[in-house]
């Protein structure tokens, strides 16, 4: 599966074909090209074959007993991760209701036989590099999808998967009637940490604060994001008050905990945290800019309050 090893990587074959001579012609053809070959002597077999081995390609003949070729491509369509496998139909049928049928149950191409074997070789060799292709957009996608909600700092969530999220829970928790949490995380003096280490250390102090934060919010569907410069927001879906003062007290504590020194804070000789929490009961027709308002406030109100503490 690792796009990487493609090139090396032996292709397997599945052959599904009830006539024995038809199977060991495609099984010659196909090995010359150094292909594994794994064969069934109908649709049943086949399918069984199919899901043990994850077969790279599938050469799959229409008529045989007990399923047909039709019924078995159109059940392998049904597993996870069949996109990624090609189905080639080869058969003697050559009427086009059968064509036709043959595409609308799944599958890739169709060749008739007598076979041209020349032609199948350069089928085959297409469809699995298409497949293969695919294979590795789809994970490039997923590579990008990453890249693009991730904080390049941090590696937590950026601020527009946050804005995403947030927007997204919030309206899931008003259809379920449930409680949804938001904590508002700011460094106590950070401006003075920089003037006093440098950037870099400001940095890394962010980094290492991003982990602890991480650390704290521990439910799946936690959200951790960078939410400004030195600022964090924390979703907390089905969360009520009790249990979100509780997980801000943590990344309270686990900040402190790093023991980062902070000789020029007023507040302490460590880096600390001040936090707002807010918790709700959210309604669509409340406006989610609210919640986070609401954060924002308690926020201040630890700042005003001395800061390294947690205002609800
Ligand atoms: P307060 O306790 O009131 O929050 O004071 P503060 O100094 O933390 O707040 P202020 O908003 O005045 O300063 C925030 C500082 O955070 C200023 C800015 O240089 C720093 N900062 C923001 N983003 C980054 C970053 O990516 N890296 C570093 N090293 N510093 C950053
Ligand atoms: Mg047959
Ligand atoms: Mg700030
Ligand atoms: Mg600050």
């Amino acid at each position: 599966m690792n796009a990487s090893a493609a090139p090396s990587e032996t292709s397997i074959i599945l052959i599904v074909d009830d006539d024995r001579f038809m199977r060991m012609q495609l099984r010659q053809c196909l090995e010359r090209e150094r292909y594994q070959v794994i064969e069934a002597i109908n649709g049943e077999k086949g399918l069984e074959a199919y899901k043990t081995n994850q077969p790279n390609l599938v050469l799959l003949d229409a008529l045989m007993p007990v399923m047909d070729g039709f019924e078995c491509c159109s059940q392998i369509m049904t597993h996870p991760g069949a996109e990624h496998t090609p189905v080639l139909m080869i058969t003697g049928l050559e009427d086009q209701q059968s064509v036709d049928r043959a595409f609308e149950v799944g599958a890739s191409d169709y060749v008739t036989k007598p076979i041209h074997w020349a032609v199948l070789r350069q089928r085959v060799k297409r469809l699995l590099h298409q497949a293969r292709l695919q294979r590795q957009l789809e994970e490039a996608n997923e590579r990008l999808k990453q890249l693009v909600s991730l904080d390049g700092l941090t590696q937590v969530a950026n601020r527009r998967r946050f804005d995403e999220y947030l927007d997204q829970e919030w309206r899931r928790m008003a259809r379920e009637e449930l409680p949804i949490s938001l904590v508002l995380c700011d460094i106590d003096f950070f401006k003075r940490f920089n003037d006093t280490y440098g950037h870099q250390a400001g940095d890394r102090c962010l980094q290492q604060v991003a982990q602890s934060l991480m650390h704290a919010a521990r439910r799946p569907a936690d959200l951790v994001a960078r939410y400004g410069g030195e600022e964090f927001a924390v979703i907390l879906p089905n969360t009520k008050a009790h249990g979100a003062v509780q997980v801000a007290e943590e990344m309270r504590s686990q900040v402190r905990s790093l023991a980062i020194a902070h000789a020029d804070s007023p507040v302490s000789s460590l880096v600390t945290l001040s936090l707002g929490v807010v918790s709700i009961l959210p309604q669509l027709e409340i406006p989610v800019a609210s919640l986070i308002a609401a954060a924002d406030k308690a926020l201040y109100q630890a700042k005003a309050q001395g800061r390294d503490r947690v205002v609800y």
